[in-house]
């Protein structure tokens, strides 16, 4: 929509959401969030170029284990505050989701006093993040990225603050579970990633977008309008050191694509930086197949369904291309818990399908 009415020469983010929020009024209050989202990575940006630094002082670890029992690093948990609180002060948000956070973290403006929370009929959203993923490859100066979904917040979700302790808890519960929503409930992902520019792609599920910060200006300007991936490639990423504990169907189609068999013919090459930000990047613009599947012994691999495998499947999507577990669309799988993992194959429609299709004749629907 929004490359077809507009110039998209010189646009910041800031002025793409003012007009496509002028265009769509129901998602005005997006503007509000991406305000907040842009700031946040502009700061981690900076953050992980700097961190090397002697002065910096936010190499290394935490000293703690998060929830994924991955020794948290320093920088995981700063920038997990800092896209904590630029969300927190939109006053947009209800509820959001961290892999840095054990469960849910309940956003609900409430009364100091009463604790109660202070219903307001605001337009709420719940925002599920990954706030460094790949953080492991900082130190090595390697490619990584911030990772954000957002929904809107569940309408049976209402807290009366008068009702009894223990009713109030279980709505309260009850709003918090509104993270645990499938892919296809987002209005609205995006990652940004920290490499050679710091870029901020985006979908608000009418095309993926792309922004580079101009840092002499200090602005993501649109750089990628309408992204669309290449139909085919030549191009896997995987960590083929799993092959042997892969399914049939993948290392069958992995073995044609090495050697030009495939339904493309091509011979395809390796690309893998193992920072799930920049291989799907690198994958969106030159094309290929990105993916992380299941193997015996961990059946659903290891990326979270939540906030990595949804919303970088919503971006994919939207650019043309698909995601997949190998037989079940990503966006489609509903979370029970909220670090749940999930098999990803994802990337160009016809190398993709040729995967599924292998699913489907090895008899695994
Ligand atoms: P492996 C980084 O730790 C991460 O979560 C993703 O960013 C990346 O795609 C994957 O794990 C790499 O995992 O096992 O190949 O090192």
């Amino acid at each position: 929509i929004f490359d077809e009415v507009c110039d998209t020469t010189g646009v910041t983010l800031k002025r793409f959401m003012t007009e496509v929020s002028l265009l769509n009024p129901e998602i005005e209050e997006l503007t509000t969030l991406f305000g907040a989202i842009e700031t946040a990575c502009k700061a981690i940006a900076n953050l992980v170029k700097r961190s090397p630094l002697p002065s910096s002082d936010t190499l290394g670890l935490q000293g703690e284990i998060n929830v994924q029992g991955e020794d948290q690093k320093k920088l995981d948990v700063i920038a997990n505050d800092i896209l904590k609180r630029a969300l927190r002060f939109t006053g947009r948000l209800g509820v959001l989701a961290s892999e840095e956070e054990d469960t849910p973290v309940d956003l609900m403006p409430r009364d100091p006093s009463t604790k109660k929370v202070l219903i307001d009929e605001g337009e709420k959203y719940v925002a599920v993040f990954d706030p460094l993923d790949g953080s492991s490859n900082v130190d090595a100066g390697i490619p990584t990225g911030t990772i954000i979904g957002i929904y809107e917040h569940d309408e049976t979700c209402k807290i009366d603050p008068d009702a009894l302790e223990e009713d109030r808890t279980k709505q309260e519960n009850l709003c918090l579970a509104n993270t645990l929503q499938p892919g296809t409930n987002l209005v609205a992902a995006a990652y940004c990633l920290y490499s050679s520019s710091t870029f901020l792609v985006l979908t608000l599920g009418a095309g993926t977008y792309g922004f580079t910060l101009d840092e002499t200006i200090g602005e993501f300007v649109l750089s990628h309008p309408n992204i669309k991936i290449p139909e085919c490639s030549s191009i896997m990423s995987f960590n083929e050191a799993n092959t042997p504990s892969w399914d049939r169907p993948l290392q069958d189609t992995f073995a044609k694509w090495r050697t030009g068999t495939g339904k493309s013919g091509k011979k395809f090459s390796s690309r893998y930086i193992g920072s799930m930000v920049g291989d799907v990047h690198r994958t969106l613009l030159y094309g290929g197949v990105f993916g992380y599947p299941g193997d015996k012994k961990n059946p659903n691999g290891k990326l979270r369904l939540l906030y990595e495998g949804a919303p970088m499947s919503f971006i994919m999507e939207q650019a043309g291309g698909l995601s997949t577990t190998g037989t079940q669309r990503v966006m489609e799988i509903s979370p029970d818990t909220v670090h749940q993992r999930v098999p990803i194959i994802m990337g160009s429609r016809q190398d993709v399908e040729e995967v599924m299709d292998a699913y489907k004749n090895f008899g695994i629907e």
